[in-house]
């Protein structure tokens, strides 16, 4: 770790739901051996379990131990047709599908008697600029959703808020939902739309800049 650069964590989740790859999880493996990255920072990756009652413990350890100025959750959703900024986590967990653990809670909150909703502090406008400005495209969501998605999100900004004021300006903590890969929707595991893994981490490059570029002030 190098302690004079930003440091900034970008998890991925792992795959999930009859499919045996996560289109999040392959733009992050493409996004860390690309080695060029046009600002400098100490990089952290991990991926995170599809299991509510693992999620949210593992992420936060990993938040406490290395303290990052930005954050960037990414995920995969089978409906996402472009690479899609989320702006919300919601206080609910009401899963359509269970997890990888066999749990499926309805109608529960994420953190009991927390805030309805929690504003993404990533600067998405700026982000989905930037990765226009490189060539992709992206839109804003309001939420997250109510699957694994959403509480890593909400218990990473639960972080971010309650982090002491005096260890420096809050993170830039945020989500991406990437569309399926061209692969799981040519074996039939996900119904499409579908987005290359080489143009999804493309785009997460050019979020990560923007982010590092706000969190730094610029
Ligand atoms: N997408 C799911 C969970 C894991 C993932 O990659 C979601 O959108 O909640």
């Amino acid at each position: 770790m190098n302690a004079d650069l930003p440091r900034v964590l970008v998890t991925a989740f792992e795959p999930f739901h009859a499919s045996t790859e996560n289109a999040s999880l392959a733009a992050l493996t493409l996004l860390r051996s690309s080695g060029d990255w046009p600002v400098s920072m100490d990089l952290m990756s991990a991926t995170l379990p599809v299991e509510t009652d693992r999620v949210g413990a593992g992420l936060l350890g990993l938040l406490d131990e290395h303290d990052p100025a930005v954050v960037v959750l990414l995920g995969e959703s089978a409906k996402a047709e472009r690479v899609t900024l989320e702006r919300l986590a919601v206080n609910l967990r009401d899963f359509g599908i269970a997890d990888n653990a066999g749990a499926q809670p309805v109608d529960l909150p994420v953190e009991p008697g927390g805030p309805a909703a929690l504003w993404s502090t990533l600067p998405v406008k700026a982000c989905r600029a930037r990765v226009e400005q490189a060539g992709g495209s992206a839109e804003l969501s309001l939420s997250a959703g109510a699957y694994l998605c959403n509480p890593a999100l909400y218990v990473a900004l639960r972080w971010a808020m309650d982090r002491p004021s005096d260890r420096g300006q809050t993170p830039r903590v945020g989500f991406v939902h990437l569309p399926s890969l061209p692969t799981q929707v040519a074996r039939g595991d996900r119904r499409g739309p579908s987005l290359s893994a080489e143009q999804s981490a493309a785009a997460v490059r050019a979020i990560v800049w923007a982010a590092v570029d706000n969190a730094a002030g610029h």
